[in-house]
C-alpha cells in the first residue's frame, strides 16, 4: 500500500517494526493525513468536549479525554466502563468521522488484522506534564480484536511493560504520525505514558493527542 511507484519521487516509506509478539509499530503511517485527522478530532470535541475524568481512587486524571463512536470509555468514582451516552452532555458520543474509521481499518490491515471495524475510539489529550500510569486495557470483554493506537502532536515516551506489573517497562519514543497495533497475546501487557516534555508542535501546539480504536462488545 505504501510502496512508491518507480515513476514517482522517492518519499520515505513508513517503516514497520515488531515491538513484541502481537505489537506492531507503524512509524509515520498517518503523518501525511494528520491535518484532516485533527480536523475530525476538533469536530468531535465541539460536541463532546475534552474533560479530565475522576478515577475510583478520587484522583483527577492529568490526561483530558473524549470519545467518538457507538461506545465511549469513561471513569468516575464508581469505576471504569463503556457507555453509549456522554455523561457530560447526556447525548450519544459523536459518530466516528470517516477519516478516523478508515485510518484505523487500514492500520489494522497493514498489521495483519483484516476485518477490524472499531465501534469505540477514546481520544486522549496530553498537555505538557500529563502522563498515564501503568495499566492494562481490560474493559473490552473481547480480546480477539486488536487495538489501534494513533499518536499526533508532541512526542511521547511510551512505557511498554510485560504481563507482570512489577517488571520494569521498556521506554519507546512515539512520534507524530506513529501507529501502534496491539493484538492477541499482547492485549494484556502493562503500559503507560511518561510525562510529556515541554514543546510546541506545528499542528497541535503544546499537546499530544492519542486515539485508541477498539471493538467493544455491546
Ligand atoms: C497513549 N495508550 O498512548 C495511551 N492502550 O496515550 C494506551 O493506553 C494504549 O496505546 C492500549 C493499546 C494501545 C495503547
Ligand atoms: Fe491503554
Amino acid at each position: 500500500m505504501h510502496s512508491s511507484g518507480s515513476l514517482w519521487p522517492e518519499t520515505p516509506s513508513p517503516s514497520t517494526e515488531s515491538l513484541a509478539e502481537g505489537i506492531t509499530l507503524l512509524r509515520g503511517f498517518c503523518a501525511n493525513e494528520a491535518f484532516a485527522l485533527l480536523d475530525s478530532i476538533h469536530a468531535v470535541a465541539e460536541i463532546s468536549p475534552f474533560r479530565q475524568m475522576i478515577v475510583p481512587s478520587g484522583h483527577t486524571m492529568s490526561v483530558a479525554m473524549t470519545n467518538t463512536g457507538d461506545l465511549g470509555w469513561t471513569t468516575d468514582r464508581t469505576g471504569y466502563r463503556y457507555t453509549t451516552l456522554d455523561p457530560t452532555s447526556g447525548q450519544p458520543w459523536p459518530p466516528m468521522p470517516a477519516p478516523l474509521l478508515t485510518l484505523a481499518q487500514n492500520a489494522a490491515i497493514a498489521s495483519g488484522f483484516a476485518g477490524f471495524t472499531p465501534n469505540a475510539c477514546l481520544i486522549n489529550r496530553y498537555a505538557v506534564g500529563a502522563r498515564l500510569s501503568l495499566h492494562q486495557d481490560r474493559n473490552e470483554q473481547d480480546y480477539t480484536h486488536p487495538i489501534v493506537s494513533v499518536s499526533l502532536g508532541l512526542p511521547a515516551t511510551f512505557l511498554l511493560g510485560t504481563l507482570r506489573r512489577t517488571d520494569t517497562p521498556r521506554r519507546i519514543r512515539i512520534e507524530h504520525g506513529d501507529i501502534l497495533v496491539w493484538g492477541g497475546p499482547a492485549r494484556l501487557i502493562y503500559h503507560g505514558v511518561a510525562p510529556i516534555r515541554p514543546g510546541i508542535h506545528p499542528l497541535t501546539g503544546p499537546f499530544r493527542i492519542n486515539l485508541t480504536f477498539r471493538r467493544v462488545a455491546l
